[in-house]
């Protein structure tokens, strides 16, 4: 059992602060030191977020930074590469991206997207750049008339080709697209997977962790890469690749978090006079109600939908709290609430922290130690809070808030954690981790002595 060592505030913000200047490489911040040497796109969003904290300038050079790799129909990659191509598995040349239409030739990224989250980077940006006045609040202000239209043409590119039907919910084709990698959402989509004729590989990632079982097997890795080798195949072309891949699911977190954040960018859009609002606004309420039209009326949770097999995804991972996310209907809300609070999630008994567990440990997919399949993200606790606060939930957020801080004043800023034992598990140094202890510090009272456990 951990027992966090009282540590002030002044000392965890400084100590969240050294962590993101050690992955700072100068106009990216890597996801992690060893694990992750390059940048990814939700982790950036979040990074920045924390950056604005204490240096408005760097933020708005990390989303800079981002944008710049965006690929001509829109989309932003999920990672964009930085120099050190040796440390992470599978790096640019295996993505197969050199020779993709689209791709930007002077940056070097993967081919697939991640949830977008950046809009709700954005707002924050401009916040605290505000709060400071000066030279920040006309840096922000700048940074958003200038880059407005690439973060529009990333969310028409999402409406538009990840949603060709219409239903309000994004379609993905690869688990690392959802950001949830392993989780036991995509067990019945990777069984129905064989790969085909595979190149050789080597993994780097099970070099960074003490344990390898915290991190995917090489069955999931297999298939992951088999993907990785079908969208190549095809330029990753996204007409092609949705006729090719053999992984197709529509994701409810996803589309919570579109539908949140296009709601933000139509506010934004507002703020700079753009004409773009309403349909921003449209495009919101589409996948409000994509999201809300998954609740399984037996659980209460939202539930993806396996494209290729017709078929439901029903589990007991937090993903299916994406209403919370999305917003909307009231009951819903509070229903969800409900749930969150009680016996399978939060109020689960012997948490270490009150704290959503990324599978319900009462669900019998739960590992307390493996990566999606059971470990505490600290950034999804960051966005839940922020979803609370947008919808006036002050005692969730503060809920959120307390626990969050006293898990992270173990000053590791573990990129996961395991549920019981409060134990910092996969990378520590974690940039996005880092960022969510900035902001949960600079989002309400001083919490001093954050510290001992239960
Ligand atoms: C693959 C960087 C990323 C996060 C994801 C997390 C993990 C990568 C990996 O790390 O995914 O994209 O190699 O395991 O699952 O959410 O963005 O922190």
């Amino acid at each position: 059992m951990t027992t966090n060592q009282i540590i002030s505030t002044e000392q965890l913000r400084e100590a969240a602060i050294e962590v993101l200047r050690v992955n700072d490489l100068g106009t990216m911040t890597t996801a992690a030191p060893n694990l992750y040497p390059h940048m990814w796109s939700w982790d950036a969003a979040f990074v920045a977020i924390g950056l604005a904290r204490f240096d408005v300038p760097r933020a708005i050079t990390e989303m800079r930074t981002l944008l710049d790799a965006q690929w001509s129909t829109g989309m932003i990659p999920h990672i964009v590469f930085s120099d050190n191509d040796t440390g992470y598995f599978p790096g640019f040349d295996r993505w197969g991206t050199a020779a993709a239409a689209a791709r930007p030739a002077h940056v070097k990224s993967s081919g697939i997207c991640q949830p977008p989250v950046h809009a709700i980077a954005l707002r924050h940006i401009l916040d605290r750049a505000r709060e400071n006045g000066g030279t920040d609040q006309a840096a922000a202000e700048q940074f958003l008339r200038d880059s407005f239209d690439g973060w529009l043409a990333w969310h028409r590119w999402l409406a538009d080709v990840r949603d060709p039907d219409r239903v309000g919910l994004i379609e993905i084709h690869h688990g690392w697209e959802s950001g949830f990698d392993n989780s036991p959402r995509w067990d019945g989509p990777y069984a129905a997977i064989q790969p085909g004729h595979l190149e050789p590989f080597t993994r780097r990632d099970t070099l960074h962790v003490s344990d390898a079982s915290e991190r995917p097997d090489d069955a999931e890795y297999a298939k992951y890469l088999w993907l990785v080798q079908q969208m190549a195949s095809v330029g990753f072309d996204d007409q092609a690749v949705q006729e090719t891949v053999d992984f197709r699911v529509r994701d409810v977190f996803f589309s919570g978090i579109m539908a949140a954040s296009s709601e933000v960018l139509a506010e934004l859009a507002d703020d700079i006079g753009r004409p773009e609002a309403a349909e921003l606004r449209e495009i919101s309420a589409r996948f409000r109600a994509g999201v809300a039209a998954t609740v399984d009326p037996a659980t209460g949770l939202a539930r993806d939908f396996d494209v290729r097999a017709g078929r439901w995804i029903a589990t007991d991972t937090v993903s299916g709290f994406a209403p919370l996310v999305a917003g909307g209907e009231p009951a819903l809300l509070d229903a969800q609430r409900e749930t969150l609070l009680g016996p399978d999630w939060m109020g689960f008994p012997g948490l270490q922290f009150a704290l959503p567990p990324s599978t319900s440990p009462a669900s019998p997919a739960f590992r307390a130690r493996t990566y999606w399949r059971g470990p505490v993200w600290p950034f999804l606790n960051l966005l839940l809070g922020w979803a609370c606060a947008r919808d006036g939930q002050s005692e969730l957020h503060n809920t959120l808030r307390v626990e969050s801080l006293r898990q992270l004043s173990d000053v590791k800023f573990g990129e996961y954690y395991e549920p019981f034992t409060g134990e910092p598990l996969g990378s520590l140094a974690q940039a996005w981790t880092a960022a969510a202890a900035l902001e949960w510090l600079g989002d309400g009272a001083p919490v001093d002595g954050a510290g001992p456990s239960r």
